[in-house]
């Protein structure tokens, strides 16, 4: 019997401040398969909430963006499963909750967005962004991150 082995991808998924829902929203990330692999909560500085969205700087909502992104504790999370970047911007639906209880009415912003700006999630939008971001929120493992396993998180 022939097998295909698919190997697992890594996306940086983001619970953005004031949500409201973490708990569910974790429940989700585990309902749908993906493994947990890193995770911590962390309250970004300016500067890196301006780095963290460095491509939207000339956006009309980048400040907005900035303010809202820094206000509170973010939580940071490397999610690991085959396709993890499509499936986790699935999981998340559009940018814009009308959109998304339209289109995808059990995505995470169709339930949990409060408005276009504060959409209760972020994801990378490719492979290379998500190399890149999880690097620059993880770096190389540290102390403050804590490394869990998906299936037995406590978190
Ligand atoms: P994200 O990067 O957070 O995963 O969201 P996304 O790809 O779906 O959307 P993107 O275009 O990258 O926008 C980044 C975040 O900026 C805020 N936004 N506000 N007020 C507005 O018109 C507006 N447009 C975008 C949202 O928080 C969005 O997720
Ligand atoms: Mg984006």
């Amino acid at each position: 019997e022939i097998g295909f082995f698919f190997p697992p991808e890594d996306t940086l998924a983001v619970i953005k401040p004031d949500t409201g829902h973490k708990e569910e929203i974790l429940d989700e990330i585990r309902a749908r398969g993906f493994t947990i692999s890193r995770l911590k909560d962390t309250v970004l500085s300016r500067e890196m909430a301006e780095e963290f969205y460095k491509e939207h700087r000339d956006k009309p909502f980048f400040s907005q963006l900035v303010d809202y992104m820094c206000r509170g504790p973010c939580t940071m999370m490397v999610l690991m499963k085959e396709n993890a970047v499509e499936e986790w911007r699935a999981a998340m639906g559009p940018t814009d909750p009308n959109e998304a209880k339209q289109m995808a009415p059990k995505s995470l912003r169709a339930r949990f967005a409060k408005d276009m700006l504060e959409n209760a999630v972020h994801g990378s939008s490719n492979t290379q962004h998500a190399h890149q971001k999880i690097q620059f929120i993880f770096g190389d493992i540290s102390s403050e991150s804590v490394i869990i396993d998906g299936a037995a998180s406590p978190i």
